[in-house]
């Protein structure tokens, strides 16, 4: 465990809000300085709910940000790059060639991918934390009808399956890019080599996820051929569990923009269904590959995405907190909560998705604890995620044993998680 002094929680605000401007663009949080100098999408939504409770303003502005990255198709993209750095990661902007597609938006260079559509859950917990309550307000009818464009995108160019459910069409879609959920996945793919940075280097899973961002890419992005013939698609707990919950969300925002919440009900209860009917076996939700038709054998973190949704049975619920509070997870760790299961071969505590746990799950599986009424547990992970960041820092994720910091320093997520953990407030 790396040597920092303990700090109380006046002084560990005060670092998180230095990492928070320190990252910021005066448009965007980027990440992480160095390693991610662009506006990731998931990150930037968690920046969003941290800055709830203390700036409306700037949580708004994170949003429109990421969101003046949409595509016509109602698709929010992965990524959307900062122009003036547009070398300083890859695969940048010349990989992706969004200026090429019409429906790419003029004003912003971006990513073909998206990533978990946490973005009603981030507008809601603004608009409910809110101090203006006005500002708030006038965020969400701004935001609604770019929401419900990209919902619809999801249910219409991403239901691959023909259940409900939204594929990933690529690893990097999950925000949980090297989990041991994809390895089957990605192994079935055929043996690809691609010339990473100029080097020739043995197949490998980068070399995967580029071979299959370029097909993608070269069908012109095109919806009828992730359909039918794009290699990778699969149906991930995690990644529907936030879209189920912010389906809800959108039910509660929708009369504030003057329209009607039923459709977004509707589209919670197919969700629902879809998870409980194609994702659920031995007592937890696993992936599912649409094109193996098979169900993960590995249990991760991303597995209790769906607890998120107020509406699981309590029998369901059970049956994940036993999960979650066993040897497999979070009772054989010295801190919350490993991304993979412990016992699993696969396990790597050391390896970013392998292992190491992470503070945006962390603050996922809090709230889906909260959502249920479990402020016990809640209060617990949320006290365990505020010792790993107090004593090893902001760091990208933490070794789940001995707590020690893996990956970027001042990542953005985690201080920004921080601000919103330290109101102590167990929220539902
Ligand atoms: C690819 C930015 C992103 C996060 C993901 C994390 C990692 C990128 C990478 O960094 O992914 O999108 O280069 O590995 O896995 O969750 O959004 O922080």
């Amino acid at each position: 465990m790396e040597a920092r002094p303990a700090v109380d929680d006046a002084a560990l605000g005060r670092e998180a809000w230095s990492v928070l401007d320190a990252n910021w663009t005066g448009s965007a949080t980027v990440p992480a300085p160095g390693l991610y100098p662009h506006q990731w999408n998931w990150d930037s939504t968690f920046v969003a709910i941290g800055l709830a409770r203390w700036d409306t303003r700037r949580a708004g502005t994170e949003l429109l940000s990421l969101l003046a990255g949409q595509w016509s198709t109602g698709m929010v993209p992965h990524i959307v790059f900062h122009p003036s750095h547009s070398d300083a990661y890859f695969p940048g902007p010349s990989v992706w060639r969004s200026q090429d597609h019409p429906a790419s938006p003029n004003k912003a260079i971006t990513s073909g991918l998206t990533q978990p559509p946490l973005q009603a859950l981030a507008l809601w917990w603004v608009w409910r934390h809110a101090a203006d309550r006005a500002e708030a307000a006038a965020l969400v009818r701004r935001l609604y009808p770019m929401l419900v464009a990209q919902h619809d995108y999801l249910a219409t160019t991403r239901d691959l399956g023909g259940g409900g459910l939204a594929a990933i069409v690529h690893p990097w879609e999950s925000g949980m890019d090297d989990s041991p959920v994809w390895d089957a996945p990605l192994g079935a793919l055929p043996a690809v080599r691609y010339a990473y940075r100029g080097e020739e280097l043995p197949d490998s899973h980068q070399d995967r996820y580029i071979w299959l961002a370029l097909r993608y890419r070269d069908s012109g992005y095109d919806g009828a051929y992730l359909r039918d013939e794009h290699p990778f698609a699969v149906e991930d707990p995690m990644f529907n569990g936030i879209w189920l919950a912010s389906c809800q969300v959108l039910a509660e925002l929708a009369p504030l923009a003057g329209a009607d919440p039923g459709p977004h009900r509707e589209a919670a209860e197919r969700i629902r269904a879809g998870v409980l009917e194609r994702l659920w076996a031995d007592g937890v939700f696993r992936a599912r590959d649409l094109r193996s038709g098979r169900l993960s054998p590995v249990c991760t973190v991303g597995g209790f995405g769906p607890m998120l949704d107020p509406g699981l049975s309590a029998d369901r619920v059970e049956k994940l907190v036993g999960v979650l509070e066993s040897p497999r997870f979070m009772g054989a760790a010295g801190y919350p909560v490993p991304s993979c299961e412990i016992r699993a071969p696969q396990f790597d505590r050391s390896c970013y998705w392998r292992g190491p746990s992470w503070v945006n799950t962390n603050w996922l599986l809090r709230r889906a604890l909260a959502v249920h009424g479990l402020t016990g547990p809640a209060g617990l992970l949320g006290a365990g995620t505020l010792r790993l960041v107090r004593q090893a820092g902001f760091r990208e994720c933490f070794d789940p044993f001995d707590g020690s910091g893996r990956g970027s320093r001042d990542f953005s997520w985690s201080a920004a998680l921080t601000l919103d953990l330290l109101a102590d407030n167990v929220d539902a």
